[in-house]
C-alpha cells in the first residue's frame, strides 16, 4: 500500500511513519508536510535515502500540490493540523485555514480520485466531562469549546459529510492526549521534562486538578494502522490510554523520575475555557479490531523521559527561534 501521510514531520505523524516503514516492508510512504514550527525532518532522517519513503514540502490547503499526490496514493492518513490549544486561543485564524480548509482540499482530491481517507482527530471535540460522567465514546455529542477543538470538530463533520454525500471511503479516530518521542516541547509532558532539565519553573494552569487521559504514541499508531487495514468504512473509533491523571499528578511523577523536588512548580493563570476532564471508552475498537493500549503510564513516562534525556539537541533546537517568542507571550519572560 502507498500511503500519503499528511503532517508526517510532526509528533504523531513521524511516529506513524516509523511504525509503517518498520512494520510493513511492502508499504511506501509519501510525507506531505509544510514544516511549520511543529514539523522537523530530523525525526525521519533514518529514512531519507530509503526508496520506500518520499518527502514533499507543501501546504495541505494547496490543491495543486495535493491533487497529484493523492492520485498516486492508495490511501491518505491525515495528521496535518495546527494542534496546540494555547496557540489557538492566541491566534485562531491559522487553525481554520489548516484544520478546516486544508481538510476540505484533501477531501476534494480524495473524492476526485476515489481514495481511502483516514482522519486523525481528538477527544477534545466532545467537550469537557464532570468528575462522575461516563467517558466519551463514539455516540457522545460534539461540544467543542476551544478554537482548536472547534476547528477539529468542523473537519470531522466535513469528513463524515463526504462519506454520506459522495460515498468517500473514510474512517475517523478520536484519541486522547498522546505522549512520547518527538512531541514539541510546547505540549505539557515535554514542556515539563525539558523545563526541569533547564532548571526553569513548571507552569501549572489553575489548580492543576484538570484530568487528561494519556496515550503512549506507539499505541496510537498501532490503532491507526489497524483502522486503515481492518476498520469499517464510514465508522469512527475512539482511542484511549486507560490512564486518567490530574495534571499535578503528572508533574509530581516527572519530578520524581528526574530526581527533583517540587520547588519548581508554579501555579499560573488558568487557560481560558480550560476543559476540566477528558476520558475515553475504547470498547468499540477493542471489540471490533482487538486493539487495546499496551504501554502503562509509568512505563511510557519512563521511556519518554529517557528519550528526551538522550535527545537534548533535538529539543533544544525545537525550543530555539520562534518558540521563544511564543513562550514569552504565553508564560512571561521568567
Ligand atoms: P504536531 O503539531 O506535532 O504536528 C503537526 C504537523 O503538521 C507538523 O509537522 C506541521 O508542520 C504539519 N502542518 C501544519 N500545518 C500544515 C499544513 N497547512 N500543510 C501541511 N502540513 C502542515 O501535531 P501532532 O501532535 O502530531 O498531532 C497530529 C494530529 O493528531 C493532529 O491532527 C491533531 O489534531 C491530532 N491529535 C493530537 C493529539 C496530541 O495529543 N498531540 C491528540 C489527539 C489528536
Ligand atoms: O504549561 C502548561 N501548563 C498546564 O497546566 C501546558 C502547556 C498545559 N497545561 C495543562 C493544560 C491541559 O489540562 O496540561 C494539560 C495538557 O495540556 P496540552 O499538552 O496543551 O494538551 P491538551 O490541551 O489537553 O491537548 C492535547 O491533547 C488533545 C493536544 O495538544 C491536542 O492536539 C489534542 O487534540
Amino acid at each position: 500500500m502507498k500511503i500519503l501521510v499528511t503532517g508526517g514531520a510532526g509528533f504523531i505523524g513521524s511516529n506513524f511513519i516509523h511504525h509503517i516503514l518498520e512494520g510493513h516492508p511492502e508499504d511506501e510512504v509519501i510525507n506531505l508536510d509544510a514544516l511549520t514550527y511543529a514539523g522537523n525532518l530530523e525525526n525521519l532522517s533514518i529514512w531519507k535515502d530509503d526508496p520506500r519513503y518520499r518527502f514533499v514540502k507543501g501546504d495541505i490547503a494547496d490543491a495543486s500540490i495535493v491533487d497529484p499526490l493523492i492520485a498516486e496514493a492508495d490511501a491518505v492518513v491525515h495528521f496535518a493540523a495546527e494542534s496546540h490549544v494555547d496557540r489557538s486561543i492566541m491566534d485562531p485564524g491559522i487553525f481554520l485555514e489548516t484544520n478546516v480548509r486544508g481538510t476540505y482540499v484533501l477531501l476534494e482530491a480524495a473524492r476526485k480520485h476515489g481514495k481511502r481517507f483516514h482522519h486523525v482527530s481528538t477527544d477534545e471535540v466532545f467537550g469537557a466531562l464532570k468528575p462522575d460522567d461516563a467517558p466519551f465514546d463514539e455516540k457522545t455529542p460534539y461540544d467543542p469549546r476551544s478554537p482548536y477543538s472547534a476547528s477539529k470538530a468542523s473537519s470531522d463533520h466535513l469528513v463524515r459529510a463526504y462519506h454520506e454525500t459522495y460515498g468517500l471511503p473514510i474512517t475517523i479516530s478520536n484519541c486522547s492526549n498522546n505522549y512520547g518521542p518527538y512531541a514539541c516541547p510546547e505540549k505539557f509532558i515535554p514542556l515539563i521534562i525539558t523545563n526541569i532539565s533547564e532548571k526553569k519553573r513548571i507552569p501549572v494552569y489553575g489548580d492543576g486538578k484538570q484530568v487528561r487521559d494519556w496515550l503512549y504514541v506507539e499505541d496510537h499508531c498501532r490503532a491507526i494502522d489497524m483502522i486503515i487495514r481492518k476498520g469499517r468504512i464510514g465508522e469512527t473509533y475512539c482511542i484511549g490510554g486507560d490512564s486518567e491523571r490530574t495534571n499535578i499528578w503528572i508533574v509530581k511523577k516527572l519530578l520524581e523520575l528526574l530526581g527533583r523536588d517540587e520547588s519548581a512548580i508554579e501555579y499560573v493563570k488558568d487557560r481560558a475555557g480550560h476543559d476540566r476532564r477528558y476520558a475515553i471508552n475504547y470498547g468499540k475498537i477493542e471489540h471490533e479490531l482487538g486493539w487495546r493500549p499496551t504501554v502503562s503510564l509509568e512505563e511510557g513516562l519512563r521511556k519518554t523521559v529517557s528519550w528526551y534525556q538522550a535527545n537534548e539537541d533535538w529539543w533544544k533546537n525545537m525550543k530555539s527561534g520562534a518558540y521563544q517568542e511564543y513562550y514569552a507571550k504565553q508564560y512571561g519572560k521568567k
